[in-house]
């Protein structure tokens, strides 16, 4: 793997273009996993379990008729945005993302009724429940959505992160996507606008080995996606998406980077979705031995239960805070289940400007 270079020789255009792909890279192999104190270390624990927790239950409103539309599921996928958004300035960062979005929500901090009520249509869900799950939005928390368009989220991301650039506020914009949106056309020409223009932006690929239903050798010429900012000299971080502790260690890495003005960054997350693309899919193209190993030896809630076993907490100790969490979850429904629906006029609110 190359190394900067020592001395003040330019390098050959062969070998900016490795240092560009390989700089970050290696720093992350370098140091050491983030070093999380034990508060830390739980908050994570909490946070993913959260998100499991609220995304089976949302599977469940889903079978009762109580969730209408898409409904795509995070679970398996957990320590990606726990880990990522751990290390943001709340705030003052952006954070934009596609329609698989309730976790990055919660991992945000947001409150699991309004974003359950949106899931099952309320007036009282983040959207006033006209955006259901694929379009959840809070401008408070500088979340942008939540996108169904494929890949059209990466686009607008750039644009967030020319917007922190022009107020030089300081703050950076953190865009996900999945692999198969990594094979859209409007991706390629973020990334040359972003690094040409060195915009605050951290584009991060939720490699979950699969789109709607392709496994991404089938579909994807190049298939470790960190690779793909070469041509735009965006350097590539490649970082299990399994280890929130590993994925914590690669977003203070990237955001040193993109803070200190030096562009932005390309991070692919090796990550695995467990439940079908979206609710309607019975993921027939792949075994359930597959799954299951996945399950078995890369859940990223067992694996950081193991390290807070070490740590000295006992197994009844993790089984309260799963317990309090089950409730924070069942109150969620509950009030999401008793919310009025919103009224027929509200389908004319928020669709046009109407005043600046
Ligand atoms: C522009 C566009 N093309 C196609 C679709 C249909 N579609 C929805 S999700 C999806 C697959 C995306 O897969 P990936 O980016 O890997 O995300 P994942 O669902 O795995 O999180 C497709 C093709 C769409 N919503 N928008
Ligand atoms: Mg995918």
């Amino acid at each position: 793997m190359a190394k900067a270079p020592k001395n003040k020789t330019p390098r050959s255009p062969a070998e900016n273009l490795d240092f560009a792909l390989h700089s970050l890279q290696e720093e992350l192999e370098k140091t050491k996993r983030y070093d999380a104190s034990e508060e830390q270390l739980k908050h994570f624990y909490e946070q993913m379990l959260l998100i499991r927790r609220f995304e089976e239950r949302a599977g469940q409103l889903y079978g009762l008729g109580l969730i209408g539309g898409f409904c795509h599921l995070y679970i398996g996928q957990e320590a990606v945005a726990v880990g990522l958004q751990s290390a943001l300035t709340e705030k003052l960062d952006s954070v934009i993302t596609g329609y698989r979005d309730h976790g990055h929500m919660l991992a945000y901090g947001i409150d699991p009724k309004v974003i359950m009520a949106e899931l099952t249509g309320r007036e009282a869900g983040i959207s006033k429940g006209k955006g259901g799950s694929m379009h959840m939005f809070s401008t408070e928390h500088k979340f942008y959505g939540g996108h169904g368009i494929v890949g059209a989220q990466v686009a607008l991301g750039g644009g967030l992160a020319l917007a922190h650039q022009y107020n030089d506020d300081g703050g950076l914009c953190l865009a996900y996507f999945g692999d198969g949106a990594a094979n859209q056309g409007q991706v390629y020409e973020t990334f040359n606008m972003a690094s040409l223009w060195k915009l605050p932006i951290v584009f991060v690929v939720e490699n979950n080995q699969y789109a709607m239903g392709t496994a991404v050798g089938r579909s994807s010429a190049e298939t470790e996606f960190y690779r793909r900012g070469t041509a735009f000299r965006i350097p590539g971080m490649k970082v299990n998406g399994m280890d929130v502790l590993e994925v914590r260690q690669a977003a203070e890495i990237a955001f040193k980077h993109v803070r200190e003005g030096r562009g932005p960054v390309l991070m692919e997350c090796e990550t695995y979705r467990y439940r079908g693309h979206s609710m309607s899919d019975p993921a027939k193209y792949r075994t359930r031995e597959e799954v299951q190993d996945v399950k078995e030896h890369k859940d990223p809630i067992e694996g950081l239960k193991k390290i807070l076993i070490e740590q000295g907490n006992s197994e009844e100790d993790l089984k309260a805070i799963d317990k309090d969490i089950r409730k924070v979850v069942s109150e969620a429904a509950d009030f999401a289940e008793n919310s009025p629906e919103p009224d027929p006029s509200e389908l004319y609110t928020d669709v046009l400007v109407e005043e600046y």
